[in-house]
């Protein structure tokens, strides 16, 4: 991020499978801010299963 930036985004690449499943979820924590704070450093991503029931 640069400057005086507020916020950002980024990805996280996620692999297709083809087993029928549950929505699977993963924690991510942000870390390690460099002359900044993090108003909220976790969140939880939420993967959907993509293949029919
Ligand atoms: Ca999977
Ligand atoms: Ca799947």
């Amino acid at each position: 991020m640069s400057a005086g930036a507020t916020s950002g985004t980024f990805n996280v690449p996620i692999l297709a499978d083809s087993t029928d499943e549950n929505t699977e979820t993963a924690t991510i924590t942000l870390t390690n801010a460099t002359n900044s704070t993090f108003s909220d450093d976790t969140a939880t991503l939420t993967i959907t299963d993509d293949e029919e029931a």
